[in-house]
This record gives C-alpha cells, sequence and structure tokens, in this order.
C-alpha cells in the first residue's frame, strides 16, 4: 500500500490540559509521521466552515463554540493507511465506545470534547488538508 496523508486535529479539551505530547506519542506509535503540524486559534466561523458537512445537526452550533473556544493543533499525518491508522487509534466518537488504548478512550471527555479529529475518506483529507495547510507546507 503506499503512503497515505490524512489530517488530524488535537481539539481544545486537550490543548487546555496539556496533552498535546501525549497525544501525539500515540500518533507516532502507530506508525503515523506527523510531517506538518501547527497551533492555531479558529474562529467560530472557521470551524462553522471546517464542519460545514454537520450544519443540520443538532451539535453544530455547540460544536462550533467548542471549537474555537481554545487554540487547536492541526496536523498532518503520514504514513500507510494513514487514514484507517488513525482512525484506529483515535476511537470511536463516543469515548464510553472507545477500544482501550486509544486517544479517545484515554482522554476524550465527552461526544462532543473528544480531543481529536480525524479524516474518514481520502476525499474529506484532501479538503481538510487543503483548508488549513499550503502545499509549501508539506514536505513528507
Ligand atoms: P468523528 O468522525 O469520529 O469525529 O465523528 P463525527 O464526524 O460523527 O462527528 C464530528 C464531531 O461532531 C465529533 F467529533 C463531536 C461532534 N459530535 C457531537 O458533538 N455529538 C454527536 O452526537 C456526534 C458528534
Amino acid at each position: 500500500m503506499a503512503l497515505e496523508r490524512t489530517f488530524s486535529i488535537i481539539k481544545p479539551d486537550a490543548t487546555r490540559r496539556n496533552l498535546t505530547g501525549k497525544i501525539n506519542a500515540k500518533l507516532e506509535e502507530a506508525g503515523l509521521r506527523i510531517i506538518a503540524q501547527k497551533r492555531i486559534k479558529m474562529t467560530k466561523e472557521q470551524a462553522g466552515k471546517f464542519y460545514e458537512v454537520h450544519k443540520d445537526r443538532p451539535f453544530y452550533d455547540e460544536l462550533c463554540e467548542f471549537m474555537s473556544s481554545a487554540p487547536v493543533v492541526v496536523q498532518v499525518l503520514e504514513g500507510e493507511n494513514a487514514i484507517a491508522k488513525n482512525r484506529e487509534v483515535m476511537g470511536a466518537t463516543n469515548p464510553a465506545d472507545a477500544a482501550p488504548g486509544t486517544i479517545r478512550a484515554e482522554f476524550a471527555e465527552s461526544v462532543g470534547e473528544n480531543s481529536v479529529h480525524g479524516s474518514d475518506a481520502p476525499e474529506t483529507a484532501a479538503v481538510e488538508i487543503a483548508y488549513f495547510f499550503s502545499g509549501i507546507e508539506l514536505v513528507g
């Protein structure tokens, strides 16, 4: 399988609790290479555009409020089968359902404040990477 890239966010609940290093260690132990990374603070509008696919869901406003409430770390991860591998190391959306040892099982506070985001398909990965990074920032 060829190298694949995926997009990841370390969310406000995790940056607030100083968990960036612990989460990065989990990603790296899973064989994912962090090929680009920056800490930013999104506006509610920027978060809203990122999560536009969820705009009709009841949790949308709260989600955008949360994602713009504190800094996040946006990342590009590279590795074999990176999209599925990252989803595996993240664990289920609801930490109550997340497998032991996954990031969300260990660190997430709730289904809404669940520490990490990861792309779910190659098409979304490409769009999400391009939303936050320019080609010159991706050095592999
Ligand atoms: P995931 O791909 O695991 O991040 O999950 P989804 O794309 O289904 O959801 C995206 C984000 O919406 C979650 F990370 C948190 C938020 N969400 C809620 O706040 N409540 C829900 O019931 C479902 C999702």
